[in-house]
């Protein structure tokens, strides 16, 4: 881990129940995926959420009601952090795997889509953040490479048991403009940098960089209550009011 700390909105994608067998025992419970963005201003465009399907995530209380699906470092942060149900310890329910979540259906705060899917992210780090990462497939490349893999390959998708019409869904819907970038700018610049899937790791770091930048010094939102205005000035705002309605909760590590 860096010396610098992050911090992360977490964004809380709540499944939509019933709930499959394997989490039965979650039944009348709120349970969310909690997806650690640093970009919550991009939540327009959610598309679908991402987990890594050998990765190992549990279903931890948060309090009486909320459950976050999230790895147990994650919850062990959540617990100092007054995130768990349990005073500085994690309450965990089950134990699940990334491809027990593949497929459940989500809802989640801003997105265009009323119900969107979890799926398979082959560079998923489970040393970073919640191992949950929300897909804004217009905004962020390694999120843009990961959709096209799995809409190009359907070995890939038979692989993860992953259904076509769960990754037909997944529009790209413009939400930020950047002047030298158009409004669809991951896209733009995975296709200028030829990039051919998403395990070519240097090509994508230079696409981030590229991108993640100019987004937010340069960027113009073109959907929401902010449509119009200036990314770096929305980019706050958009985060208070998802922390004030209760559709995400702050997290640092
Ligand atoms: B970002 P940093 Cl639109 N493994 O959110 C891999 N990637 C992870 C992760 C994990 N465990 N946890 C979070 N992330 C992603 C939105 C977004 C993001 C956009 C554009 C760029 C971007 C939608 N996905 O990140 O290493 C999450 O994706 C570019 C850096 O902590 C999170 O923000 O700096 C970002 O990486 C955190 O990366």
């Amino acid at each position: 881990e860096g010396v610098q700390p992050q911090d992360y909105t977490l964004i809380k994608m709540e499944v939509i129940p019933p709930f499959p067998p394997k989490m039965e025992c979650l039944k009348g419970k709120r349970v969310f995926l909690a997806a650690g963005t640093l970009r919550p201003e991009t939540m327009y465009g959610q598309t679908n959420a991402w987990v890594l399907p050998e990765g190992k995530y549990g279903a931890f209380e948060i309090n009486e009601t909320d459950v976050f699906v999230v790895t147990q470092r994650a919850a062990l942060n959540l617990a100092y952090q007054k995130l768990s149900k349990d005073l500085e310890k994690p309450s965990c329910l089950i134990k699940l795997t990334g491809q027990d979540l593949i497929g459940l259906p989500l809802r989640s705060p801003l997105s265009v889509n009323e119900v969107i899917y979890a799926l398979p992210m082959l560079s998923i780090l489970m040393d970073k953040g919640t191992g949950v990462v929300t897909s804004v497939p217009t905004d962020s490349p390694d999120d843009y490479m990961a959709l096209n893999d799995l809409k190009l390959k359907p070995a890939l998708r038979a692989k993860y048991g992953v259904e076509e019409d769960w990754v037909k869904q997944c529009e790209l819907y413009p939400i930020i403009n950047i002047p030298e970038f158009g409004d669809k700018a991951a896209e733009k610049v995975c296709i200028d940098l030829k990039i051919k899937s998403q395990n070519d790791k240097e090509k994508l770091a230079e696409a981030k960089r590229l991108t993640y930048l100019k987004g937010f010094t340069e960027g113009t939102m073109l959907v929401g209550e902010f449509k119009g205005r200036k990314v770096q000035e929305v980019k706050p705002l958009i985060k208070n009011m998802l922390l004030e309605t209760g559709q995400a909760v702050m997290y640092s590590e």
